[in-house]
């Protein structure tokens, strides 16, 4: 009988485990994710020549008070498809349209922190398509 005994003993342990346990996650409060805050520079400001210039946007300035930016989504309003990671700087180049116009395009930054909260900023981007 002695190891018919021993059988019942894991389970009670666990039990006891869990009646210790439960109070404690019912006191826990609810605390808000707290979303992230978008901020970014893009260089060189002028002249970014169409089809010619990489423009580096740089999102390092974003923030989260209760946590850390994850992911870091570029739109370039100008068609592209978004470009998303965790590396807070892109290049972009922005495509030819046509000749001797200036298009102004309204850069966007989506931010996610570690909780899923987002947070966007935009600014707008002039560039210059040259004459041929
Ligand atoms: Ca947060």
């Amino acid at each position: 009988m002695k190891s018919g005994a021993r059988k019942p003993r894991r389970p009670l342990w666990t039990l006891a485990l869990l009646l210790l346990a439960a109070p404690g996650c019912e006191d826990l409060p609810v605390v808000p994710n707290v979303p992230p805050v978008a901020s970014f520079i893009y260089s060189p400001v002028s002249p970014i020549n169409a089809g010619q210039s990489p423009v580096v946007f740089n999102g390092t300035a974003s923030r989260d008070s209760d946590g850390t930016v994850a992911t870091y989504i570029w739109n370039f309003g100008d068609g592209s498809a978004e470009e998303r990671g965790s590396n807070p700087t892109v290049s972009h180049v922005f495509p030819v349209v046509g000749q001797c116009i200036d298009v102004t395009y309204t850069a966007l930054l989506t931010v996610v922190d570690d909780d899923g909260g987002q947070g966007s900023a935009s600014q707008t981007v002039k560039v210059t398509n040259l004459c041929r």
